[in-house]
């Protein structure tokens, strides 16, 4: 990948001596973390360039933008080749997605799966891309780290990201995958969306049980955070969260790494940070979470602010799911949300409904919310195998031509809303055909 960066430094060099350059970067952690990356990196090589945050980007985006810039897109586009072919200007992309056309001659791509290098997120290439630059970008490293575990890369570790988490000085953990894993360990069990416990997530009272016969007891200095227990105190708490969830869980599903690196010179857990950038987008925020990348003290605030508002937002959302009238199937449950719930955080609650014990393991739960003249919609598998959500869902989807992404157990898609009920109809009736062919 170095010759295609070096390719592209070279480019940017000489496009910038007479267009300015425009950066559109995509909303989630790794989007925002590329884009904190990347410009840090443009203003410390003095190329004054605009940046814009997207949600997404379509025909109708692509044919507004000016073609008297250098047009550089971070995060997405792979899947938007034919039409920035027709762009009278040039285009780089640093990005990590499909790529499903041939590469036009004004593009210049930047992508593991062009360059058939070891996988990572965009925000690993920006970094690349900085560290080529120019050694003193090295402190952009922890925002990589960050951005690998937006997009869930640390499951398949590579020697990249060896490197990147060398330059970071990140600090690995194994443990559970509770997180913030820097805090004391109360409130995160109460606080929990990310690993569901019955009797204990939402339970001060049931938390305190557990840590009771896990032998963690509190101090004056009140409760450990996870990174403080003690190797036999862990495997307890490990043990006694294994017996709550009974029989729905393997041991490999709730331990994993837990990845430490320094921001604002404190030890922070990754996986808490990349979860405050992507609230801050999801409640329409997203320059918050840049300028906290950024190192800036009040968006930091701004950001964290943010953050409480999103986890109350969601879980307000999943209180007024018990009064949304849902259509029950067999083995499938569509929430259709409506305006009461924001399009933006419509998948989170249908992942955390689906971890839930709500519903047996097999079930298929589709949640849809507006979004202005259109509906988003989020399917989950429960219990994660032997249906394929994105092919019922796209078979639903084509006949009201809508878009669909994503994989076998959670996918997502947008259709127009004047189509509402035709889809509904269209879900059923594959919901249902599906079922037989089990
Ligand atoms: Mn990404």
């Amino acid at each position: 990948m170095q010759g295609v960066i070096k390719e592209a430094i070279l480019k940017i060099e000489e496009i910038s001596m007479h267009k300015p350059l425009r950066i559109i970067s995509h909303f989630d952690t790794d989007g925002i973390t590329s884009a904190a990356i990347f410009s840090r990196a443009l203003q410390r090589w003095e190329k004054p360039f605009t940046l814009e945050i997207v949600k997404n980007i379509n025909k109708e985006y692509l044919d507004a933008l000016p073609e008297d810039h250098l047009l550089i897109f971070l995060d997405l586009a792979s899947g938007s080749l034919n039409y920035l072919a027709n762009k009278k200007t040039e285009v780089i992309i640093l990005d990590h997605h499909e790529i499903v056309q041939d590469i036009p001659k004004n593009v210049t791509m930047i992508n593991p799966q062009l360059q058939k290098t070891e996988n990572c997120s965009s925000a690993a290439i920006c970094y690349l891309f900085a560290r080529e630059l120019s050694e003193k970008n090295k402190d952009l490293a922890n925002l990589a780290i960050l951005g690998m575990v937006g997009d869930q890369m640390e499951k398949n570790l590579n020697k990249t990201y060896d490197n990147i988490m060398k330059d970071a000085d990140t600090i690995i953990r194994k443990g559970l995958l509770l997180y913030p894993a820097t805090r004391p360990l109360d409130k995160v069990l109460e606080y929990s969306s990310s690993l569901y416990i019955p009797d204990v997530t939402g339970s001060f009272k049931g938390v305190v049980e557990l840590l009771r016969e896990a032998g963690i007891e509190k101090t004056q200095k009140g409760y450990k955070s996870l990174v403080e227990l003690s190797e036999e105190e862990m495997s307890n708490l490990t043990t006694a969260i294994l017996i709550r969830r009974k029989t729905k869980t393997e041991t490999s599903e709730i331990i994993g790494n837990i990845y430490l690196t320094k921001f604002f010179n404190n030890l922070e857990d990754a996986r808490e940070l990349s979860a405050m950038i992507n609230a801050c987008s999801r409640m329409g925020v997203s320059e918050s979470a840049l300028g906290f990348c950024l190192g800036n003290k009040a968006a930091k605030k701004d950001a964290e602010k943010t953050y409480l508002k999103y986890r109350q937002a969601i879980s307000a959302a999943l209180k007024s799911v018990s009064d949304i009238e849902k259509i029950n199937g067999k083995n499938y449950t569509i929430i259709n949300a409506k305006d009461r719930i924001k399009d933006t955080i419509i998948g989170t609650v249908a992942s955390i409904i689906s971890f839930s014990p709500l519903y047996p393991k097999g079930t298929i739960i589709i949640a849809m919310a507006y979004d202005n003249d259109k509906i988003k919609v989020s399917a989950r598998l429960t219990g994660k195998e032997g249906r394929n959500v994105r092919e019922i869902l796209s078979q639903a989807v084509i006949p009201v031509s809508g878009e669909v992404g994503g994989h076998p157990n959670a996918a997502g898609a947008i259709i127009p809303i004047a189509k509402e009920q035709e889809f509904i109809q269209e879900l059923q009736n594959k919901l249902d055909l599906d079922l037989i062919k089990i």
